[in-house]
């Protein structure tokens, strides 16, 4: 009797190792991240975070994420100045200002065929758009040229938002190669080619 429990505990334990191992992580800080111009007599603003995130090595084909994004507009801005969703993520335009807003971006990536208006929207309604290519997206309002934010559209669903710090942490990402990538809208891109096994660590340096 001793000796089945003791093996039931053992599966238990092995099981729970198991499902550790398949759903490791990425950590990291990202250094060298561009700090805003701030105007003289203003408020030094917070640097805008690095985007950071993991493709799998061959690359490979995931389903688009359920979740659906949020980008809000008040105060005259975008929140969040930046986004990172994966392919096949659907974003919702709100408008929680007191004044019209307009959503627009050129391309996406340098595929100027991608631009699009989701046209000008009054106080309470909103816009949804579902970005089924991957690249960067700047976003401005046609009516409010300082209005500017962007989203990185990335081709995995291992992607996210540095702290303003650089720090940053990717979770669930199965054991296996990736290359992590950092992109910010104010420097070149980094990248590192890693292999998970539960956990890796990876520092980039973003460079002018
Ligand atoms: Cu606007």
């Amino acid at each position: 009797m001793i000796k089945k429990s003791f093996a039931i505990i053992t599966i238990l334990l092995l099981g729970t190792l198991a499902a550790f191992a398949a759903t490791g992580s990425i950590s990291g800080k990202i250094s060298g991240i561009p700090k805003p111009q701030t105007l003289p007599g203003a408020f030094p603003a917070p640097p805008a975070p690095a985007v950071v995130y993991a493709v799998p090595l061959p690359e490979k084909h995931f389903a688009p994420p359920k979740k659906v994004f949020i980008i809000d507009q008040k105060y005259t801005s975008f929140i969040p100045h930046v986004s990172a969703i994966p392919v096949g993520a659907t974003v919702r335009f709100k408008n929680n200002d007191t004044v019209n807003h307009n959503v627009n971006w050129k391309a996406i990536g340098a595929d100027k065929a991608l631009a699009k208006n989701l046209g000008t929207f009054p106080p309470g309604q909103a816009a949804t758009y579902t970005f089924k290519h991957a690249g960067v997206v700047h976003l401005q309002c046609s009516l409010h040229p300082d209005m500017s934010a962007w989203i990185y559209v990335a081709p995995t669903p291992y992607v996210t938002v540095s702290k303003s710090n650089g720090s940053y942490s990717l979770a669930n990402v199965p054991d296996g190669r990736y290359r992590v990538v950092a992109w910010h809208s104010g420097a070149k891109e980094a990248s590192q080619v890693v292999t998970v096994a539960d956990h890796a660590v990876v520092n980039l340096k973003l460079t002018k």
